[in-house]
């Protein structure tokens, strides 16, 4: 057990709330020691799965992650979320009652939920939310749940953090198929029909199916095996070599009406079999590289500019005032970004 005088790395290996919380504090305010403490946890994380649960504002995200730590608190897993508050005037308003729903698990020990904000970071969401789930699965959290509002770039950045990706639609947005954009079918690897209380549900299903439909048929991939519950479908032969397994992988489609719990246990076992699926085709250990990759690259982006907005202060003007002159057109902005990228090589 790591008592009072331990290290902060100690005591938030060891699960300690109030420790990774402070941690959680000083990364946010970019306190140099608090990297070092993230550096000294690293080698510990890599345990936790995580699940990305991204979708429309006001879909049901929290609703459903709501559900899902009950789900995974009764079957003994520990659960930690990172909730990201996109300061998007979209929804603004749910923020705080996803808040007071998910204070429910406050007091149980088992659970542990940070909110994150998007506002300020160059970088989105990456950052922040990343060294989040490290803290997380360094705490020995088995599962970390990370919601996000399926706007601009932060559905992508979860989907380079996630093992998992739900993607969460609703029934009756008019157009269903044109609600659900071509990115996001990329990178769900379940979807999760909402609101399925709400009269088109039907239709909703169906419309996904047909979207995944079309792109199987465009990609050229055989219908899956006769089967009417995706959940599940038998495993596949392990893939040969150049074969991506990814792509063996056919999202399935899972109603839920979070507000009443229904359908929770189904999507909570399409996840499970997508990670049997990941780790029965290697595509555990691939998705970790990719992971990792998405993680650094970020990382070396941030350094990078941070080291190039520094000289282009000193040298050319704060970014501000070179923006300025871009504007005017008295600059050229490529010429600029050359000049100042073979000095920083220089
Ligand atoms: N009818 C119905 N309402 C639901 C269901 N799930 C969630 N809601 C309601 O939809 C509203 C939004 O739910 P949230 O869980 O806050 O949705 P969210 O996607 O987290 O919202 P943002 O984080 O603001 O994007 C709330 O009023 C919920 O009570 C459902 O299955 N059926
Ligand atoms: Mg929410």
């Amino acid at each position: 057990m790591a008592g009072p005088g331990s290290s902060v790395a100690e005591r938030v290996l060891a699960g300690d709330v109030r420790a990774a919380a402070q941690l959680m504090r000083d990364l946010d305010d970019r306190l140099p020691e608090a990297e070092a403490r993230l550096r000294e946890l690293f080698p510990r994380t890599g345990r936790a799965y995580v699940v990305g649960i991204t979708g429309a504002p006001g879909s049901g995200k929290s609703s459903l992650v709501d559900r899902l730590i009950e789900h995974h608190r009764r079957a003994g897993r520990t659960v930690g979320v990172v909730a990201v508050d996109p300061t998007s005037p979209f929804s603004g308003g749910a923020i705080l009652g996803d808040r007071i729903r998910m204070q429910d698990h406050a007091l149980d020990p088992g659970v542990f939920i940070r909110s994150v904000g998007t506002r300020g970071h160059l970088g989105g969401l990456s950052r922040s939310t990343s060294e989040i789930v490290h803290v997380l699965d360094a705490m020995g959290k088995d599962v970390v749940l990370v919601e996000t509002v399926g706007v601009g770039q932060d559905e992508i950045e979860v989907a380079e953090l996630a093992h998992t990706v739900v993607v969460v639609a609703v029934p009756g947005l008019g157009d269903d198929v044109q609600a659900i954009k071509a990115g996001v079918l990329e990178i769900a690897d379940v979807f999760a029909v909402n609101k399925a209380d709400r009269e088109g549900a039907d239709r909703a299903v169906r419309d996904l199916q047909a979207m995944l439909e079309l792109r199987r048929t465009i990609l050229g991939r055989p219908p899956p095996e006769q089967d009417h519950d995706a959940c599940h479908r038998p495993v596949r032969p392990p893939p040969t070599a150049e074969r991506v397994p990814d792509d063996e992988w056919e999202p399935p489609v899972v109603r839920t009406v979070a507000v009443r719990g229904e359908g929770i246990d189904d999507l909570a076992r399409a996840v499970e079999a997508h990670r049997a699926h990941l780790e029965g085709a290697g595509g555990r250990r691939a998705r970790e590289v990719s992971r990792a990759r998405a993680g650094f690259v970020a990382l070396l982006r941030d350094r990078l500019l941070a080291g190039a907005l520094a000289r282009l202060e000193a040298e050319m003007g704060h970014l501000d005032e070179v923006a300025a002159r871009i504007a005017e057109r008295a600059a050229d902005p490529w010429a600029l970004a050359d000049e100042l990228a073979a000095r920083l090589r220089g």
